[in-house]
């Protein structure tokens, strides 16, 4: 896989190279100074602390990486000796640990956020982080809040949560706090408009004010407010000017407006310049050399050095970056998990280098250490509670000792020639559980659905018949046919671009099921009048089609659901657990009904990508164009019934919304730098690793970017500066966070089973941009049968504010508000005035 990455790490130098420009992108400097503040203080008085004993080199060591597989992570960066303390190892990703073993593989983030459960949203954080921690890693690469989901097929859609904001900033800041309550960094990526892969490393996604912040940015914010201690900027550009260089969104929005307090951490190749995007508000660079895994020469490491002794990068910043490192190190109390690494990426065998690429320092790197704990429990909950029933008629499901089953599909079975038998799982072969890319780990184990549901058949004494081949129609059909339920499998595929699986690069090229699924499931209904469709895909599919066909008797969503993908489904088909999943996206009839397109073919220079639609995607655009999608976003069934009643809206408060005014402080220096070159360069007799990224100056150093590495106007300014409006505290203003209305309903259970409702709160802010609803809020509501249950919602000022581009600030619109109670977004059952 990393012969790949470099392949793309050198396409992404010649572009860097020929592209100095800082594009259209308002210039915003200083960067922002770290400060402390809500839930920081005290971790800024222990790195602050820790950074004043460090010289030039040892801070310039830890915002280093020191290169692709030099050390045992996909991300390290230089250490400090001195003082025993190891350097900073970032691992992959979002869904479990990458490239390592005796981990778990857990559901993919659109799963996650299909369960509409924010109680499982953080218990997955933090058996996530127990892992991550008990291999010995600072920082897991995850959780995704961009890609939001602009377009159905973009690529890593389903690494994160949904296209919506309020969906996804909640998962963001569930699976945060999860993450970091166990004692390892989170990092909120791809900081941001990263929304396709197709062109990413080059081209300029570009969006209005109003859209970053009603929409792209939003999930970001509660990353920040829920603390998270790293952010990743992202491949492309905005606005021209690449996202890790870009002062506009790193200073202005991410750091001032949203007074990030920790650190941003660049993508894997994803900085282009070095006294540029020092000053544009970048603290660690990844993996650390210019040209991806051929390692030594960096922007940063030698070269960050010389731009603080020549005066370009003031000591106030890079002592900044170093104090941002180091408060996302103290505030999840890595000074009290940390354990030595126990894995290395690099190899399955137990023996391997400690710097892999420099073929340096042999010995035992894996010691296989099992940190799967009782994980499998929450893979197979998360599973069970993310399967979205689409359809279910003639009381098809639950499933109740049927005669005869037949299960077909290569979708049910596992790969024949291995569940991690591709790399970064970049292949469709077998049933779908993850899709590719870097946002993968390894299974320990896949339970598949045939042999889940074969076991159950057993129990049950079930006559059981699978065909895995979906080539073999004529045996599907004679399977199929006079059973009494025939279970359908078929999946959809996509990952990230740097594999290209069946001529995807990335991004899917159609909205339609792969292995020959659409021809499976025709056969199989053809003959059988109960067949039941499970589809295994990344994000929706086209099936109208199935939606009407007579002998379709029920469509179950299963998406990517992780290594307890048989037993979840099983749990659900035969009713152990009753569904409650809700779907997380929009399922048009046919690809041009999303009104967006990936950019497939594009031979400029640095493609542009405009949202021109602005907040109009996934299910605001099908609702304002008035175009009727096979199922909606929210929409999903239970084996009970529930009904809606009794809206009440009670205004909490009314005070004043005060924008923040006044001034920071004054950027300040920790300890003093030693200016002699004796001081900077490496020290005579130092063993160095052959390829290594190391901080010292040489002869390569004092020209980072081409003769182009002036300081921008204003970037040195350490002096107090002016505080925004909508700033002021992590995540925004703290007013926006004022609870303005209380929204309350009554649910009932009119069924006959237990259930659980997915309750969502929609707001139509009411203005003439406005679309006509906007998620606010949902809850999970478990009611037994014949019973009753109250449900309440607060509403804050963010939720009933729009963006003012002129004022640069919230602002709640005069236009009527209406607030709607319902089971999707378009069941909106209880309807009630904001006054
Ligand atoms: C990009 O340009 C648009 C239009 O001028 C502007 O509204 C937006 O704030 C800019 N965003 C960034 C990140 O530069
Ligand atoms: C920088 O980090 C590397 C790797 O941990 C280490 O070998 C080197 O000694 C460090 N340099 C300094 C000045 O601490
Ligand atoms: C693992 O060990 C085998 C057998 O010793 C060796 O051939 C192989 O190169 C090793 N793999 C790696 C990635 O080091
Ligand atoms: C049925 O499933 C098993 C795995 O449980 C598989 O080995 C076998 O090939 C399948 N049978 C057919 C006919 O596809
Ligand atoms: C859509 O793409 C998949 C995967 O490449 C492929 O199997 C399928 O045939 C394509 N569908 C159509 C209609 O071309
Ligand atoms: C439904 O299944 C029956 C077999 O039970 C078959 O005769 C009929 O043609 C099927 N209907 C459709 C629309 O395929
Ligand atoms: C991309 O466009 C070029 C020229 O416009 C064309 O030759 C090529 O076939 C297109 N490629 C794809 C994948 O559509
Ligand atoms: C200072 O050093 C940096 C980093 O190597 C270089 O880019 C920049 O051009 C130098 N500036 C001056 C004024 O020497
Ligand atoms: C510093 O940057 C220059 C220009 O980008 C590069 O040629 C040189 O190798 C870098 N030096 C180090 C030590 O990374
Ligand atoms: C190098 C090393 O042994 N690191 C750790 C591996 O994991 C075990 C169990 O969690 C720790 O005890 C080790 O310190």
């Amino acid at each position: 896989m990393h012969i790949h990455s470099v392949l793309v790490g050198a396409a992404a130098l010649a572009v860097g190279a020929s592209a100095q420009t800082d594009g259209l992108s308002p210039p915003s400097y200083p960067s922002p100074w770290m400060h402390g503040g809500q839930g920081w203080d005290h971790a800024y008085k222990k790195a602050v602390e820790f950074v004043s004993g460090l010289t030039l080199l040892e801070k310039v060591n830890i915002t280093t990486g020191t290169g692709w597989m030099q050390d045992l992570c996909v991300g390290a960066t230089g250490g400090i000796p001195r003082l025993g303390f190891n350097g900073f190892c970032l691992q992959d990703s979002p869904l479990g640990i990458r490239f390592s073993d005796q981990n778990s593989a857990f559901p993919a983030g659109v799963n996650t956020a299909a369960t509409w459960s924010k109680k499982l949203f953080k218990a997955r954080g933090e058996a996530m982080g127990e892992e991550f921690r008990d291999k010995g890693v600072d920082v897991i690469l995850g959780p995704v809040a961009g890609p939001l989901g602009r377009s159905p097929e973009g690529g890593r859609n389903w690494e994160g949560f949904a296209p919506d904001p309020v969906l996804t900033g909640v998962a963001m800041a569930e699976t945060i706090k999860g993450i970091q309550g166990t004692g390892v960094i989170a990092c909120a990526k791809h900081f941001i408009g990263n929304e396709q892969e197709h062109y990413r490393q080059q081209m300029s996604s570009n969006m209005d004010d109003a859209t970053m912040h009603e929409m792209y940015m939003w999930p970001f914010a509660d990353a920040v407010k829920a603390g998270v201690g790293s952010v990743m900027c992202s491949y492309n550009r905005l606005n021209d000017s690449y996202a890790c260089e870009n002062s506009y969104l790193l200073n202005h929005l991410l750091k001032n407006e949203l007074d990030f307090q920790g650190f941003v951490m660049a993508d894997w190749g994803a900085q282009h310049s070095g006294v540029a995007s020092a000053l544009a508000g970048l603290d660690m660079t990844m993996p650390g050399e210019q040209v991806f895994g051929v390692g030594t020469y960096s922007y940063w490491g030698g070269n960050l050095t010389a731009a603080v002794l020549n005066g370009t990068v003031p000591q106030w910043r890079v002592d900044d970056m170093a104090v941002r490192i180091m408060s996302a190190y103290y505030k999840v109390g890595r000074d009290k998990s940390r354990i030595p690494i126990n894995f290395s990426s690099w190899t399955r065998n137990t023996t391997g280098y400690f710097h892999t690429l420099g073929e340096a320092d042999f010995g035992v790197v894996n010691q296989h250490v099992n940190v799967q704990s009782d994980h499998k429990h929450v893979i197979r909950e998360i599973g069970a509670r993310s399967t979205v029933l689409l359809k279910n008629t003639k009381r098809a499901l639950p499933l109740n000792n049927p005669k005869s089953v037949a299960v077909i599909g290569e979708d049910a079975h596992l790969n024949p020639a291995g569940i991690n038998s591709c790399d970064d799982r970049g292949c469709d072969k077998g049933t779908l559980a993850m899709g590719w890319g870097s946002g993968t780990a390894n299974f320990p184990y896949l339970i598949a659905p045939v042999d889940a549901l074969r076991a159950q058949a057993e129990t049950d004494r079930s006559t059981f018949v699978n065909i895995s081949n979906n080539y073999d129609l004529n045996a599907i059909r004679a399977a199929a046919a006079g059973k009494s339920v025939a279970l359908v499998f078929a999946n959809a595929d996509s990952g990230e671009d740097y594999i290209t699986v069946d001529k995807n690069e990335g991004d899917r090229n159609n909205l339609t099921l792969w292995q020959n699924g659409d021809a499976v499931i025709a056969a199989v209904a053809s003959v059988n009048p109960n067949t039941i469709v499970v589809l295994h895909t990344v994000g929706p599919v086209l099936l109208e089609a199935y939606k009407h066909h007579p002998n379709i008797t029920a469509i179950l969503w299963a998406g990517i659901p992780g290594q307890e993908s048989g037993n979840a489904i099983t749990d659900v088909l035969y009713g152990e657990i009753n569904p409650s999943a809700k779907s997380v996206f929009t399922w048009g009839k046919e690809a041009k009904d999303w009104g967006v397109n990936i950019l497939y073919n594009d031979s400029s220079k640095v493609p542009q990508m405009t949202f021109s639609e602005g907040n109009f995607i996934d299910y605001r655009h099908f609702d304002k164009a008035g175009i009727e999608p096979s199922y909606e976003f929210g929409f999903g069934l239970s084996y009970t019934t529930f009904e809606y009643s009794a809206i009440g809206v009670r205004k909490l408060q009314d005070d004043e919304y005060k924008p923040t005014t006044g001034k920071t402080n004054a950027a300040q220096t920790f300890g003093t730098v030693d200016k002699s070159p004796s001081a900077n360069k490496m020290p005579k007799g130092f063993k160095a690793v052959k390829a290594y990224v190391y901080p010292y100056l040489d002869s390569t150093t004092g020209n980072s970017e081409g003769g182009n590495g002036d300081a921008p106007k204003g970037s040195q300014d350490g002096s107090k500066q002016r505080k925004l409006p909508a700033g002021g505290a992590p995540g925004g203003n703290s007013g926006l966070w004022d609870e303005m209305y209380e929204v309350s309903a009554t649910i009932t259970n009119t069924g006959k089973l237990d259930g659980t409702e997915v309750v969502q709160l929609y707001v139509s802010l009411g203005g003439p941009n406005d679309p006509p609803v906007v998620l606010r809020g949902f809850n999970d509501l478990a009611i037994p049968r014949g019973r009753s249950k109250a449900v309440r919602f607060k509403l804050t000022r963010r939720d009933i504010s729009n963006w003012d581009a002129g004022k640069q600030d919230w602002v709640i619109s005069d236009a009527p508000k209406t607030v709607y109670v319902g089971a999707s977004s378009r069941k909106l059952t209880l309807k009630a005035v904001l006054a």
